[in-house]
């Protein structure tokens, strides 16, 4: 008999033994947090662009080198810190947060979000070699947070997942199109918060969309608001590989909530908050997490246990 329930909750992302896997404790320059980080494999590396808050409560961005994407070692210097002169200053001087490294034809795109007095908006610096950093543009207005753009053009347009605030309107995944990776628009809501579920307050972009045979997989935060504040999760949707506005599932039961101490306390408690997920390759996935908004996690999944989570029970895109 199907009851509903799936028993393997726990099965689909099997946390690593050894997290949190970065802390405070492991950086050589005073920050109060280390989370929310960006990773790619670079050159049989891994590569972790972190954030951390400092403590005048602004954020930048930390980096951190592995062999073999558990045993991380931060880099003496941040990577990236807000501008101060010139015209990023402006936009960026609350601080630069959530990095999302998205490896696109050849090179790297940096997605930050970017506070100042002018709101949360969406910077795009871009690399090839975590080296040379060039920061490109501003790619949103305020209010906009959680871009991830795909791994290549599709019908000659680049393609992002974002997630605006609005108050018009629940906070929902969208597809947007560009051109030249500057100037984007056509854009479709996607994916929007489902009412008495786990993700009924808001959904945004998680780590970059995943190309599978099957479609292309987004790992995607939902928040649930309780007695005692915000409950961030995990979940996964499947989305047509020419066309992804076009939602082939989005799996009604989320792969990874709050469970372990350092998620469960600490800054911000009860938040998973993935950026960043590295698929090998045989097919398993390292999903990164930043915990509690205060140290950086890891686990294992696969392409194929995420696309049978999707395809096991759905639940209405919009
Ligand atoms: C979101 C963002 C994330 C953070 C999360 C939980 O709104 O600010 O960076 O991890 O809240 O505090």
């Amino acid at each position: 008999m199907n009851t509903g329930i799936d028993t393997n909750l726990d099965e689909i992302v099997q946390r690593y033994q050894g997290n949190p896997i970065l802390t405070k404790q492991n950086v050589p320059y005073p920050v109060a947090t280390v989370h929310n980080a960006g990773v790619v494999k670079y050159k049989n590396k891994y590569i972790m662009l972190f954030r951390s808050h400092l403590a005048n409560g602004r954020s930048i961005i930390g980096r951190a080198d592995s062999k073999d994407g558990f045993n991380f070692n931060v880099s003496p210097e941040p990577f990236m810190t807000p501008e101060t002169s010139g015209d990023f200053a402006k936009y960026e001087n609350f601080g630069i947060e959530d990095m999302r490294i998205c490896p696109c034809e050849d090179q790297f795109l940096l997605c930050y979000s970017a506070y100042s007095r002018h709101g949360v908006r969406i910077g795009l610096a871009t690399t090839k070699d975590f080296i040379e950093v060039q920061r490109l543009a501003f790619i949103s207005q305020a209010d906009m947070r959680n871009v991830v753009i795909f791994p290549h053009r599709i019908n000659g347009q680049y393609v992002r997942f974002d997630r605006p605030h609005t108050e018009s309107v629940d906070w929902s995944i969208w597809v947007s199109y560009s051109p030249d990776l500057i100037h984007w628009g056509q854009s479709q809501r996607v994916i929007q918060p489902l009412q008495y579920h786990w993700d009924e307050m808001k959904v945004g972009p998680g780590a970059p969309p995943i190309k599978t045979q099957q479609g292309w997989l987004n790992i995607y935060h939902g928040v649930f608001n309780t007695m005692s504040g915000a409950v961030y999760r995990l979940g996964v949707a499947l989305h047509d590989l020419e066309d992804p506005s076009q939602v082939i599932a989005v799996a009604d039961d989320w792969i990874l909530q709050p469970e372990a101490p350092h998620e469960i306390t600490g800054y911000v408690p009860n938040v998973v908050f993935s950026c960043a997920a590295v698929v090998e390759p045989d097919g398993t996935i390292k999903l990164y997490w930043g915990a509690a908004d205060s140290v950086m996690c890891v686990g294992t999944t696969s392409i194929r246990k995420l696309l049978d989570h999707c395809s096991n029970r759905s639940r209405p895109a919009l």
